[in-house]
């Protein structure tokens, strides 16, 4: 089979050629680095298969950050028949020279001048025929977005690939030319082929950064955008979660509860009181994550996010990170993972590992979902969203407190030269599948940790034989006592002890572990835990939650990136001690001030 790679600066719309080409779902987003890792597809072009590979953006092919490598050794490792360049029209100047790179080579690259919509409007024209007549290889205008000039493209790749020889892998590493004789030959094509105004203007770019960028108004304003998403994802996520709820409990009254005279009482109660209404009550909140995640990928596609990382840049300077250490952060709302390897796109080691040290307090969805959960069952409507957003501020926060105290070991000095995109308005497709692409991950995750985590907190408030289900005695109350005199300090009681234990493997179990334990669901859950925790222990509760180990994932992918145990460990233990100290000082301090 065939082998196409699609090459290209970050950000200049390769993912959203890929999908297009291929019918596929790369994450598209409107923010350099997005593509961390490999991804392939295949199709079908011309009536024959070919594989289709995205390819993390590059800046040249000397560089050496950890996502830049991963296309080198792609190119040096694999024979590719067919190399399709992404360029953005409005920056061939500052582009070219990779194309060049790459076309002298020998790789007989296809050239795709994309974005063509918005060099239009900034009135950039291109000659692309005489352009890839003095380059000797095709060049095509294409905007990916809208599809326009793809099936120009397509063509001009049949073409082009029955004519090219497959570079061999190995004489790549031979054949790089020199820099400035390169730039030197971009600039004399630019000048040659492309027009563009004297003076451009990103008329409407421009104003919006002009307020949204205001060196004072400019974080406030971000952090009010972000209460804003809070706030929507409260006021119309609750009722939302309500009405899931209200269906499954019509269900299980109508179709599983006449079982009961069926099956033997304690099978009923483990299928129904413990797999059907855990899985349930974290189903009702899905609603709420989907809501969270069509909001952030709004922000993210139109590139609000990567303001994001210029106005922090200079506060996360100060810390030992950049700016993009902050749109990781804001990544790993979703979930920590793909945060982590995103930060793959940085250069020096100790600021990568800075990074990964911070992330894992970033308040990814599971975590957000056992939060409403707390809030909705012991908080006022009206406190709820003040508390889920001080919850955010504790993550940032507890970030900023490990740059603070790691950041003197893990110095680096990485130049950050940040490239702020235009602003864009999201495509609804886009961001329909960005969320799709989240939440799937969400439910495949929380339905195995589920499946898991009630069957084990089944066992444990059931056994050994004999014991009072939930009582005294079973394996569950011995784990609770056994952790007293660590997590009672910080108005933890026992139950919840077990459940932080077992939330250790997962964030996403610890509702349905609450539900497996108790037999409850619906409003009788809720006044459970009003009698398991008032409005003070549950806010130390929810900040151990906040600051422990998020999940086994996220450790896993911190060994697996950093390479080190060592490291790995330090996550771990300062993960492990700053939730107990932060939940000390917040819990012993309101009791002391008499709350
Ligand atoms: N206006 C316009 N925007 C586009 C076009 N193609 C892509 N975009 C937008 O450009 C942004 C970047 O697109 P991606 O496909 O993620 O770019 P990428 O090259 O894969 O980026 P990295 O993976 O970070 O290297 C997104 O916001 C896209 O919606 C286009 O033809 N016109
Ligand atoms: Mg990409």
């Amino acid at each position: 089979m065939k082998r196409i790679a699609i090459v290209g600066m970050p950000n200049t719309g390769k993912s959203t050629f890929f999908n297009r080409l291929t019918g596929s779902s790369s994450r598209v987003g409107n923010w350099p680095g997005v593509t961390v890792e490999l991804l392939g597809a295949h199709t079908i072009l011309g009536g024959e298969a070919v594989e289709v590979v995205d390819l993390p953006g590059i800046y040249d092919l000397h560089g050496f950050s950890d996502d830049e490598q991963v296309v080198r050794s792609f190119l040096e490792n694999n024979a590719v028949d067919q190399v399709v360049m992404i360029l953005n029209a409005s920056q061939l100047d500052h582009q070219l020279p990779l194309a060049l790179q790459i076309h002298k080579l020998g790789m007989q690259p296809v050239l795709l001048v994309n974005m063509i919509d918005e060099a239009d409007q900034l009135g950039i024209r291109i000659d692309a025929e005489s352009l890839s007549a003095s380059l000797n290889c095709p060049v095509v205008l294409i905007s990916a977005r809208n599809g326009t000039g793809m099936t120009a493209a397509t063509d001009a790749l049949l073409e082009n690939m029955q004519s090219v020889t497959p570079v061999q892998p190995s004489e790549l590493k031979a054949h790089l030319h020199a820099d400035d004789e390169i730039v030197s030959h971009a600039e004399l094509l630019v000048s040659q082929h492309v027009s563009s105004p004297s003076l451009l203007v990103r008329k409407m770019t421009e104003r919006i950064d002009r307020v949204l960028l205001h060196p004072v108004l400019g974080l406030p304003l971000f952090f009010l955008a972000m209460f804003l998403v809070f706030q929507t994802v409260y006021t119309l996520g609750a009722p939302l979660q309500e009405a899931v709820a209200w269906l499954l409990e019509l269900f299980r009254g109508w179709a599983l509860d006449p079982l009961a005279n069926v099956l033997p009482a304690s099978v009923f109660g483990f299928l129904v009181n413990g797999l059907y209404d855990g899985v349930g009550t974290v189903a009702s909140f899905v609603p709420v994550i989907i809501l969270f995640f069509f909001l952030m990928a709004i922000v993210e596609d139109s590139g609000y996010l990567a303001r994001a990382a210029y106005l922090t840049d200079a506060l996360m300077a100060r810390l030992g990170l950049d700016g993009r250490g902050f749109v990781m952060l804001l990544m790993g709302f979703g979930c920590n993972v793909p945060a982590l390897m995103g930060t793959r796109v940085m250069r020096s080691r100790s600021l990568r590992l800075l990074s990964m040290l911070v992330i894992p307090f970033s308040l990814c969805s599971a975590r957000l979902q056992v939060f409403i959960f707390i809030t909705t069952a012991l908080f006022t409507p009206k406190q709820a969203p003040y508390i889920l957003f001080f919850m955010y501020l504790a993550s940032f926060a507890a970030a900023f407190l490990t740059a603070l105290v790691f950041g003197r070991r893990l110095k680096s000095d990485e130049p950050f030269v940040l490239e702020l995109p235009p602003y864009r308005k999201p495509v609804l497709f886009q961001v329909l599948m960005r969320g799709w692409h989240e939440i799937s991950h969400f439910l495949r995750r929380a339905s195995t940790f589920i499946i898991t985590g009630v069957i084990l907190v089944w066992w444990l408030t059931h056994y050994p034989e004999g014991s009072t289900p939930g009582g005294a005695g079973t394996y569950a109350s011995m784990m609770g006592d056994w952790m007293k005199p660590v997590l009672d300090p910080i108005g933890i009681s026992s139950i919840m002890s077990v459940v932080l234990l077992i939330g250790f493997v997962a964030k996403e179990i610890v509702i349905g572990a609450i539900v497996a334990m108790t037999g409850l669901e619906g409003a009788a859950l809720n006044s459970y835990m009003t009698t398991q925790m008032d409005g003070i222990q549950a806010i130390s509760f929810m900040l151990f939650i906040l600051l422990y180990t998020p999940c086994l994932s996220t450790l896993a992918t911190q060994l697996g990136e950093s390479r080190s145990w060592k490291f790995t460990g330090v996550s771990l233990a300062w993960s492990l001690g700053l939730a107990w100290v932060v939940s000390f000082c917040f819990y012993q301090g309101a009791r002391a001030l008499g709350y």
